[in-house]
């Protein structure tokens, strides 16, 4: 068994959620935080087996787009003065990590 951790965009969350439970897939959804950002996007848990993995990142990167996303910043522009200079960050589809599960139950 492999747990797939991906932290998707919101916008995204339901349209991955709805394609995924289609393929049978069991899905837990937490609301999260990018630490950069500091937006709020979703971190979805999917456990499954190991032959569908493939599969499951799939359904998620047909479903994630990446975005541009303009994010205030600061610069000192000399002298000591301190200037907001938006930022351009191009924000992923999908952040997907896969581990290892050791052992799965259901009680
Ligand atoms: P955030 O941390 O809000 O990051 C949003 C976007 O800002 C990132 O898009 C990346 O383009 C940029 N960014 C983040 N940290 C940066 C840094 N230290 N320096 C320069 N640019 C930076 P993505 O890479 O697509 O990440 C989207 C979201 O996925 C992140 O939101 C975070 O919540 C999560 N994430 C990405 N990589 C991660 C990692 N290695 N570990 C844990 N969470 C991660």
């Amino acid at each position: 068994m492999k747990l797939i951790t991906a932290i998707v965009n919101k916008e995204d969350s339901r349209a991955v959620c709805h394609d995924l439970l289609k393929q049978k897939f069991y899905v837990t959804r937490l609301s999260t935080t990018g630490g950069f950002l500091m937006a709020g996007n979703m971190t979805l848990l999917i456990c499954t087996e190991d032959e569908r993995v493939d599969e499951c990142i799939g359904v998620i990167s047909n479903c994630c787009k990446q975005r541009t996303e303009i994010v205030p910043g600061t610069a000192t522009m000399g002298l000591g003065i301190e200037s907001a200079m938006p930022m351009q960050v191009t924000v992923g589809g999908a952040t997907i990590m896969v581990t290892n599960v050791e052992r799965f139950e259901k009680l």
